[in-house]
């Protein structure tokens, strides 16, 4: 019988993606940038699995293209770049990498936060290009952390890894937006309170966006909701770009609605709006809020174990342990 044949369509962890050759043929894209859709799709001939990341785009052209996929594997939690009801149809099962992020982009959103109230990016800038001269009374004043009001919008694993921390941390008021309410104990655990998105938006000292992407919540903060903000606030974005929209943003932060922004995903990324680049008052990272080394491993390895089982391999064949549409591995 012949092997499966797999394609992993990023430079990742060699002795992660060798726990399929076993198993799998296994083919390789060994750079560091994305494929193009082209491109991809030739790669993809006569594979039976692929493993993603959040950058290529899966659709029903590809899927097409592609008759012989059976599953795709991303090693990221977020899949909007996945059409999932069009693998169903086509009979691929897709699967994401919840759950082993979840502390490590906390922390990471909660230092960009920080970096942002605090200034930090924006000190660094001036001290580098030779410019302090001088203590200063008001030098880099910004607004404080500790006691004030955390705005969560989304409040999934990280929003609420992100609460804990601020509660438990730094003793802020806890307050998020989400479709649906905690349990009433997880709101006395993490000292949370819901409010409408309005409400959350004029608490806020400090906003932060972690809500999944999809149709509903494009451009969810706009000039409308930016408008109802303090000029104090801070608003940071680990969610996707596309959430907020950033020309409203450098708008608001040119004009002193806000105060100040921390950005990690930006709508059309790796591009990032020139007007946000001229801007002071925005710390820029680039989509590095899950990066630390042993978590990158562990969502490469939940990949991995999704591969092998959604092609039958091992303990779990049959049953990918974090399956987006496991209904068609059992129709
Ligand atoms: C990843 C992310 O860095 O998991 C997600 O949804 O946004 C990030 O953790 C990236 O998308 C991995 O491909």
């Amino acid at each position: 019988m012949t092997r499966p044949t797999v394609f992993i369509a990023r430079q990742v962890f060699g002795d992660i993606v060798d726990r399929l050759r076993p198993h799998f043929d296994v083919r390789t894209h060994d750079g560091d940038a994305p494929l193009t859709q082209p491109a991809l799709i030739a790669a993809l001939q006569g594979c039976a699995g692929v493993f993603i990341t959040g950058s290529e785009k899966i659709d029903a052209a590809l899927l097409d293209a592609c008759p012989q996929l059976k599953a795709v594997c991303t090693m990221a939690v977020g899949y909007n770049n996945i059409d999932v009801p069009a693998c169903s149809a086509h009979g691929v099962v897709v699967t994401n990498a919840p759950g082993v992020l979840t502390e490590t982009t906390a922390d990471f959103g909660f230092a960009l936060m920080m970096a942002t109230a605090r200034r930090i990016a924006e000190g660094e800038r001036f001290l580098r290009e030779g410019r302090w001269k001088h203590w200063g009374v008001d030098m880099f004043a910004g607004g404080d952390v500790h006691g004030a009001t955390l705005g969560i919008l989304g409040m999934g694993r990280i929003g609420q890894a992100i609460a804990k921390r601020g509660h438990g941390g730094f003793d802020m008021k806890v307050a998020y937006h989400n479709r649906s309410h905690l349990p009433a104990e997880s709101e006395v655990s993490l000292g949370a309170t819901w409010m409408t998105l309005p409400e959350l938006l004029r608490a806020a000292d400090h906003l932060v966006i972690v809500t999944p992407y999809t149709p509903e919540t494009h451009h969810l903060v706009g000039a409308a909701q930016l408008a109802l903000m303090k000029p104090t606030a801070t608003l940071t974005n680990i969610a996707r770009g596309g959430v907020v929209d950033d020309a409203a943003l450098a708008e608001a932060l040119a004009a002193g609605t806000i105060a100040a922004a921390g950005l990690d995903v930006f709508e059309g990324e790796p591009v990032v709006n020139p007007a946000l680049l001229a801007l002071r008052n925005v710390v820029l990272t680039p989509h590095i809020a899950s990066a630390s080394v042993p978590t990158r491993r562990a969502m490469a390895n939940l990949a991995v174990d999704n591969l092998l089982a959604a092609l039958g391999v091992g303990p779990d064949a049959g049953k990918p342990p974090t399956a987006l549409n496991p209904e068609v591995l059992r129709s």
